[in-house]
């Protein structure tokens, strides 16, 4: 428990975020940093960085999280790949009522692991608009993040389920990763 008086040490964690467009990577963060959801679609420009203070439940530690929304359109393709570098985690996210924004998952697993020198970052499979009708059965999500090595968590950006565990589960991952 943190102790008034003492000094609240926050370590710092980039969290990139990556996946087709709109899968709905704006609308976790969104989600997350200010429980909020937007219906319509405004496709991200570039990137855009959000900091999340996260205070780890099982042990009260504070991490200061910076989130890096990496813009899925193609024509972004070519200045994606410098933002990797640094990175604690990585989300990788697909839409469920979309086979390929699953099947793209590999393309994005590839960018990342050929832009990140040194040790891999913590990666997670995130399958989310779990609130409509799915069109990708859990199994074969589950298969998808084994073959990666990845944990996996199914969400919805709309209605908040399961988002705020996907950065419990990373950071768990992140703590476990010994750090360089
Ligand atoms: N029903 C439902 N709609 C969602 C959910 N998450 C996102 N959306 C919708 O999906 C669309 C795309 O969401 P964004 O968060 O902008 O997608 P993105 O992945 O950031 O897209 P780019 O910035 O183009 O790469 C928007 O219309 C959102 O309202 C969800 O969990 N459920
Ligand atoms: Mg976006």
């Amino acid at each position: 428990m943190a102790q008034s008086g003492s000094l609240v040490r926050e370590k710092r964690c980039k969290i990139i975020v990556v996946g087709d467009p709109a899968v709905g990577k704006t609308s976790l963060i969104r989600q997350y940093a200010d429980k909020k959801f937007a219906d319509e679609y405004i496709s991200t420009i570039g990137f855009e960085i959000s900091k999340v203070i996260h205070v780890d439940p099982r042990d009260n530690e504070t991490y200061s999280l910076l989130i890096w929304d990496l813009a899925g359109q193609p024509q972004f393709g070519q200045i994606r790949p410098r933002f990797y570098q640094g990175a604690s985690a990585v989300i990788f996210m697909f839409d469920l009522t979309s086979q390929p924004s699953l099947y793209n998952i590999k393309d994005w697993y590839q960018e990342m692991a050929s832009n990140i020198d040194g040790p891999t970052p913590a990666c997670i499979l995130v399958g989310n608009k779990l609130d409509l009708p799915r069109k990708i059965i859990n199994p074969i999500c589950r298969n998808k993040a084994r073959e990666l090595k990845m944990d996996y968590l199914e969400v919805s950006a709309k209605t908040g389920y399961n988002v705020r565990k996907v950065f419990d589960i990373l950071m768990q991952r992140i703590k476990e990763i010994p750090s360089g």
